[in-house]
């Protein structure tokens, strides 16, 4: 296997090429399973565990390596674990909030060209469940698609295409299915050798099912949805990123159970463009679009040419934006604080010692 059909860029012999140090390989993330992270490299793949220093120096949960992830190794042999000594950078990174409520991020997948963004036919269309992910797809910097999963159980699958073609404008939507293999080679084309795809989307439309349709076996277990709320049971429980036959590779998450966002409002005008280009015509430079005198969202809405849902969808998510960005800020105002202390503690320490 070489490093290219990895997904090895110009960029990272580059950035390698700066960590200059005999004996160390870069390799890529495949798995994480408790601190024990299996790579994939030019010779293979090998277990590894993160360094000291490395684990050392990172502070934000982020900054570990993630499924996908490039690092600089050193590999073990079959009595001992490879150690992983630094994170190379990231060209996109999928990051969701953390259960509880902490404001760091975890990285669930890191240098995707593409985000899949897959819903379920079988269940009722839920239009904002894939703004949302839109909204982190942007902010990830991987290219999203939409696959409509499922589409041997729906009526009108042709129906649900230009449903979500309406919320999602510019984004290419695919119509596939993971049970008669339908819209698979189209996915394949887009998704070259060499080119890393992440599926997302809730448990239960189906994600194992499709890597296991590509792979063209069992690789990843699935099981049937409960019948009462159409859920899934959570089925997959790792994070895996797989090479297909073709050498594309895809990774697989687990069902995220509420997508929280992680996004800047950057990446919120990309998936709410409508709005963003209704807001020129405001009168109000900063308009909220909540109330104000000449605003061109209320307009539109009263015209019917911008749909309340997709209004409240978008009010729901700055407003969230914006709690994060708050929180974000006093979780930096904090940790400045007590790197305040400390500078002083050691100034303090300093003068007692020359006092002396
Ligand atoms: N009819 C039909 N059933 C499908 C299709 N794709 C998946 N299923 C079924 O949907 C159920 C859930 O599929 P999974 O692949 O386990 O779903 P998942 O998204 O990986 O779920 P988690 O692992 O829980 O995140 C299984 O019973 C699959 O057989 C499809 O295209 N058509
Ligand atoms: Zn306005």
């Amino acid at each position: 296997m070489n490093l290219h059909s990895l997904g090895w860029t110009s960029s990272l012999t580059d950035a390698f090429a700066s960590r200059p140090r005999p004996g160390l390989v870069p390799a890529r993330v495949s798995r994480e399973d408790r601190g024990v992270y299996t790579l994939l490299y030019e010779h293979g793949r090998f277990q590894a565990e993160v360094s000291g220093k490395l684990r050392h120096r990172t502070a934000a949960r982020a900054d570990y390596p993630a499924v996908g992830d490039w690092v600089v190794t050193e590999p073990g042999d079959a009595s001992s674990r490879g150690v992983i000594h630094e994170l190379l950078p990231r060209r996109s990174a999928f990051i969701r909030r953390m259960v509880g409520g902490q404001s760091q991020g975890q990285v669930v997948a890191a240098n995707a060209d593409i985000a899949f963004l897959v819903s379920g036919l079988d269940r009722e269309f839920n239009p904002r469940r894939i703004e949302r992910y839109l909204t982190l797809a942007w902010e990830s910097g991987a290219d999203p698609v939409v696959l409509l999963n499922k589409a041997d159980l729906h009526a009108q699958p042709e129906l649900a295409r230009l449903q979500a073609e309406a919320i999602a404008p510019g984004v290419a939507v695919f119509l596939i299915s993971a049970a008669t293999g339908g819209g698979l080679r189209d996915l394949l084309t887009l998704l070259g050798p060499g080119r890393t795809g992440v599926l997302l989307g809730s448990s239960g439309v189906g994600k194992s099912s499709i890597i296991n349709a590509l792979i063209g076996r069992e690789a990843r277990k699935t099981s049937v949805v409960r019948e009462a709320d159409g859920r899934g049971r959570h089925t997959t429980t790792h994070r895996q990123l797989m090479v297909l036959p073709t050498g594309a590779m895809l990774i697989d998450t687990p069902g995220l159970r509420e997508i929280q966002l992680l996004a800047d409002e950057k990446a919120l005008d990309r998936s709410f463009e409508d709005i963003d280009e209704l807001a020129a015509s405001c009168r109000f430079r900063d308009c909220s679009h909540n109330g104000e005198p000449d605003c061109a969202v209320q307009h539109a809405l009263a015209e019917g040419l911008l749909e309340m849902d997709r209004y409240e969808s978008w009010l729901r998510q700055c407003k969230e934006t914006r709690f994060h960005q708050r929180e974000q800020d006093v979780l930096l105002r904090i940790q400045e604080k007590k790197r305040w202390k400390t500078i002083q503690k050691t100034v303090r320490e300093v003068y007692r010692y020359k006092g002396r």
